[in-house]
Parts: structure tokens; sequence; C-alpha cells
């Protein structure tokens, strides 16, 4: 029997804790968003929207649960004691910002969940998962236990899945997740390249010498951190490729590579500020992907395109690169996109360029992207077969029906305004608790808020 390979985005939906709190130093729009109301009915919607219009358009669509919020653990560690409401509003009071950490939905960018190795990349012929410590920062840092809890539920068929543990919690494995890896294969079912895009050494080993880190902002990805999900997944090392992120691009707001580089089967799409040294990292991908039998696809960008400033503005390069049923490739672009003039003409090019992306849609998604947060942002890429698609757990997978499941859900549980001043509110948190009690079993993950971290 032949097995046919599928991708299947996962996005995170949107929990009801969606909140503006500038937390993400070196995310000009995190930062830049601090303190303004939020609207977390709104970017619930407006995620379940993306997801259903591509469902709709033939193409696999799963969601990711929300984590649960407040993480009191957090909060307790970190010396706060009493009763849950006493914790509350003593964080409020001496530590705001700690409040909002322990709150933070972040979860719902889907694409530093894990990092995903499918099947035909492993020894094993499994689908390795590593979910990311994203230990760069704090309200980042309490999401891997629920994430891996949450992959452990819907990824628990050992027959085809394997989780392993995030890596150690360091600076030194600063690790990002999918956000900082990119794959490419011929097809899916093909042995793919592997390329992981790494912002630091911070041992100081190999490549990771004689370079200038970015002076304004944290790079977030050690190359020891790649290095190490790479040898977990069993990638084998004349497929694998590690490149260095510019640290000009982090400077100026890139703080993960997927805010300047997306790929999708041999396609790259990228802008020439992308990695340090781009001609090399070029050499190194385009000798890969010939040694695994095809041809790398590059669609370049040039500065005088568009500038640092306007792809950080407008999200160019977190878009979705997708395949079409019907053939051609979709990119899938935040409206953001549309608002930039010089942008929007480089679009208008770039369809009249007989390419390979024959196609633009574009998406409101205002409520993640002012923290940051495009459409590649919300999305996780897992390579499934037939068989690994049959032991998927749970009611994932979004259709027509799910969609209207799930928006009911929202509808009737989310707030449409969302203050930091609200988050030590009792009646929110009795009502987020109640949302989540009732999407573990809409999602059929039954104990997936049992244990709170
Ligand atoms: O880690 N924003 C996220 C955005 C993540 C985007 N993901 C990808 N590029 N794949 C971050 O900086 C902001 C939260 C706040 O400020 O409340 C935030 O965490």
């Amino acid at each position: 029997m032949t097995l046919h390979f599928h991708e299947v985005n996962f996005d995170g939906l949107v929990g009801p804790s969606h909140h503006y709190a500038g937390l993400s130093s070196g995310n000009m729009a995190s930062t830049s968003s601090r303190g303004e109301v939020s609207n977390p009915r709104e970017a619930a919607l407006q995620g379940l929207d993306k997801m259903l219009a591509l469902a709709e358009r033939g193409l696999l669509q799963a969601v990711l649960p929300p984590h649960h919020r407040p993480d009191f653990a957090l909060l307790r560690r970190l010396g706060f004691a009493g009763s849950d409401q006493q914790v509350l509003l003593a964080a409020q009071l001496e530590e705001p910002a700690l409040l909002c950490a322990a709150c933070s939905a972040s979860a719902m960018w889907a694409a530093n969940t894990a990092t995903v190795s499918p099947s035909p990349d492993t020894l094993d012929a499994r689908v390795h998962f590593t979910p990311a410590n994203l230990n760069a920062k704090l309200h980042r840092s309490q999401e891997h236990p629920s994430s891996t809890r949450a992959l452990q539920l819907i990824f628990g068929d050992t027959r085809h899945f394997v989780i392993h543990p995030a890596l150690p919690d360091s600076g030194a494995l600063g690790d990002e997740g999918a956000a900082n890896h990119m794959r490419f294969a011929r097809s899916h079912g093909e042995p793919g390249v592997e390329c992981f895009v790494f912002g630091r050494s911070a041992l100081g080993q190999g490549q990771g010498q004689g370079f200038d880190g970015p002076r304004r902002f944290q790079a977030r990805q050690t190359l020891e951190a790649s290095r190490a999900v790479a040898r977990k997944h069993t990638l084998a090392p004349d497929r694998t490729v590690f490149i260095r992120q510019n640290p000009a691009a982090i400077d100026a707001g890139v703080f993960h590579n997927d805010v300047i580089a997306v790929s999708h089967l041999n396609l790259l799409f990228y802008h020439e500020d992308a990695f340090w040294d781009e001609s090399e990292g070029l050499a190194a991908l385009q000798q890969a992907c010939a040694g695994a039998g095809f041809d790398l696809q590059v669609v370049r960008v040039s500065r005088a395109e568009i500038s640092l400033q306007d792809l950080v503005e407008s999200y160019l390069f977190n878009s979705q690169l997708l395949e079409l049923p019907a053939g051609g490739m979709l990119l899938l672009v935040p409206a953001q996109c549309r608002e930039n003039p010089r942008v929007s003409a480089y679009l208008d090019k770039l369809l009249r360029s007989g390419g390979p992306i024959r196609e633009v849609a574009v998406f409101d998604l205002r409520q993640s992207m002012r923290n940051g947060g495009g459409p590649a942002c919300l999305r996780l890429r897992v390579v499934l077969n037939d068989e690994q698609m049959a032991a998927v757990r749970g009611r994932v997978l979004i259709d027509k029906s799910m969609h209207a499941v799930l928006t009911d859900w929202v509808r009737h549980h989310y707030r449409e305004r969302l203050h930091v001043q609200d988050l030590s509110d009792p009646t929110w948190v009795t009502e987020v608790d109640a949302a989540l009690r009732e999407l573990e079993s809409v999602l059929d993950l039954p104990g997936l808020y049992t244990h709170r971290n």
C-alpha cells in the first residue's frame, strides 16, 4: 500500500487571556502594544477563520489547545502565597509584569510549540517532536510543560510518534522550535533537508566563533540547542544544515527566522538580510538539497525592494506558503502587507513574475499581529502519512462543523475587552476555568487541563 503524506497545519487556538503586556523585548509589535486593551474574542475568531479558510481550500487543518491560565504554580514558585485570589492580588500589586507573564496566552504562536521532524527524515521512521523550552522570555518559558502534555495526548501513539522532553532550561540551550527551522523536500514523503537557523552560539563553538552578536536585542536560538534537536531527532548529518541569523536583522526586530524567511517543499522565500553569510548559507543548503536529489528553488527579496523596517512592519515573510490541491503555491499574508504600499507593490510584482507563487490571500489577524504573531507564527506544520493521520487523537481537525462548534464556544466564553488590570479579577478567572473545562470535552482530550502546571 502506498502511503500518502500531507502537511497538516496545527494552529494555536487563541486562549481567553490574550492581552497586551509588552513582554517581548526585541519584538517591536509586542513592545509598542503594551497596556492596550485587547479583544480575546476577536483574536480567537480571527484565528479560527483562517483555519476554516484553509480547510475549505482542501488543506488539512487542525488545532492546538490554549494553556491553562493564570499559571498559579509559576506565581507560587515566585513567592506569592495564600489562596489563589490572594496570589493574584499580591502579584497585581507588587509585580504586575509577573502576573501578566503568568496569564500570557502566548501558546497561541504554535510555530514556537516544538520542532517537528517528519518520519521520512528520521532513523526510526517515526515523527519526532521536541517541545521548545522558550527560555529567552519568562512568559514563554512556562509553556513547554503544557505543550508537552498536549502533544503527548494528541500524538500519544508511540508506534508513530516520539515526544522528546524539552531541552534543559538554560540560556545556553535557548530553543524557539519550528520558528527557527525549515524543512525542504521534493515531496512531503521523501527524505528532506532540515535547516536550523540559530542566532548565537552560547558556548562559542564551531560556527559560533568570531561573530558579533546583535547589540540591541538578544538572539533567542542557540546553535547548541539546534544541534541537540537534530541529534535527538536522528537526522542524517548530510541532510542537516545550520545557518546563522543575521544579527543586524535581529536588531531590527527579526526575533525569529520566520519573520524573514519561509519555506515550502523545495522553495525558499527569503530576504537578503536573513542570514549572517547569505552565500555560504545558501551554498550549504543547495548542496544538501542536491545530495537529497532535488534542486532548491529560491525567491530572494532584496533590500532595495523591501527594507528591514518594511518587512518587520508588514510581516511579509511571516506568511504561510501552501501548496494548493489544484497545483501552484498560495502565499497567505497578514492584512498589513496590503497596507504598506511598497510591500503591496512587491506582491503585485511577485504575482506577475510567473514564478511559483500564484496567489496571495490576505487575512486580518490584527489581534495576534499586535503582539508580533503573524500567520506563520500561529501554525505548527506536521507532515503525516495516512496511518499517522489516523493515529492522531482527539477531535482536533478543523472542518466546517468543528469551526462552528469552536466559534460558538469562543462567543460564549470569551471577553471582548481585556486589560492587564482585569487579570486579577476572580470572575474572569472563573470564566476561564469554565471555558477550558468545556474545551477539554469539545476537543475530546480528557485530562488536558486536569494537570495544572
Ligand atoms: O515570542 N509575542 C511572541 C510572538 C511570537 C511569534 N512567533 C513566531 N515568530 N513564530 C514572542 O515574542 C508577546 C506577548 C506580550 O507582550 O504580551 C509575545 O510573546
